[in-house]
């Protein structure tokens, strides 16, 4: 096992244990007679959060606080891992809808959907992006200014200007061309916000200064690009056992991707190129930067 994915397997084990009490510990206070529906809300919450997932953007909180020695408890590092944690695992509860992608595999499971209802997968979604927020605002151990620049950033990050804008794009994008920039601004956005979100938040938690934020931007803008190019990548060169959901998805919905733009060879080599300023955007960071170089190469050799 090489670093990254020792590390990749130590803050999956960290993030899940930390999302299954988050999860666990959430109560009502009005608590009534109907308790059995909030329960099965919350199952389904927990179905859509606890089933796999490579927990990359967790892991990118992690180590982006260890690369800068951030001065946080580890519960409040759990909450903020766990937190952006929510919001992709409700981004894909919602992509697959009957609506959006409409897809019946995730993880290797059932949809949200498919295991409960529609109706049931808008509100764990819903819930979940909620719960996000509550989590980055009881990081007690932070000073509430940056507690604030927390949730600003994610809300940014995932919001119309963000992760559902470039949902709005791909949505519209389907079965139209459009062009590389165009192309590029939809991946940024849909895929990359968040990636760029989790570097982000861990940099705000270790208080960075300026420099040091803008070179982990760059890096974490280069890595949030890379990651969806290989994922167009994988969609066509992969298996759905794999993949654990529908390989060619996008090929079946006829969406624009890098290999359909630019070529097989071309996509790969914009990939590779991708990491390789994302390596260089690390230069000027005098801290042992070694668990993000490794995570900006397993972005692009993963195979699933
Ligand atoms: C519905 C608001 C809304 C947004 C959806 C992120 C997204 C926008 C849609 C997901 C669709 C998709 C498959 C995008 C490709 C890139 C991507 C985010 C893949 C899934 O991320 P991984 O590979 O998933 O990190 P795991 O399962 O490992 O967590």
């Amino acid at each position: 096992m090489n670093n990254s994915s020792a590390f990749l397997a130590q803050a999956q084990i960290r993030v899940n244990n930390a999302l299954a009490r988050l999860l666990a510990s959430q109560d009502s206070p009005y608590a009534t007679a109907n308790n059995q529906h909030l329960q099965r809300l919350k199952a389904a919450c927990a179905y859509s959060v606890s089933n796999g997932g490579k927990r990359l953007r967790p892991a990118l909180v992690y180590a982006t606080a260890q690369t800068l020695n951030a001065d946080i408890t580890d519960t409040d590092l759990d909450r903020i891992a766990a937190a952006i944690e929510c919001i992709h695992s409700y981004s894909l509860v919602h992509d697959d809808l009957p609506a959006m992608d409409d897809d019946d595999l995730r993880r290797g499971q059932p949809t949200c959907h498919i295991a409960y209802d529609e109706a049931t997968a808008i509100l764990v979604g819903d819930g979940l992006q909620a719960l996000a927020f509550e989590l980055l605002a009881q990081t007690h151990s932070l000073p509430a200014a940056t507690q604030i620049q927390l949730v600003r950033l994610l809300a940014q990050a995932a919001g119309s200007m963000g992760m559902v804008g470039g949902q709005m794009i791909d949505l519209e994008s389907e079965n139209r061309s459009i062009d590389a920039a165009v192309l590029e601004q939809m991946h940024s956005l849909k895929t990359g916000a968040l990636i760029r979100a989790s570097v982000g938040l861990g940099a705000i938690a270790a208080n960075a200064d300026a420099t040091t934020i803008n070179a982990l931007d760059d890096f974490a803008r280069a890595i949030g690009l890379a990651f969806q190019v290989q994922d167009d990548i994988l969609d066509i060169e992969s298996d759905t056992a794999t993949l654990g959901k529908a390989q060619g998805a996008d090929l079946k919905l006829n969406k624009p991707t890098y290999p359909a733009l630019l070529g097989m060879p071309a996509a790969k080599a914009k990939a590779k190129a991708l990491v390789a300023s994302a390596h260089a955007a690390l230069d000027s960071i005098n801290t042992d930067c070694s668990l993000l170089h490794e995570l900006a190469d397993f972005i692009v050799t993963r195979r699933h």
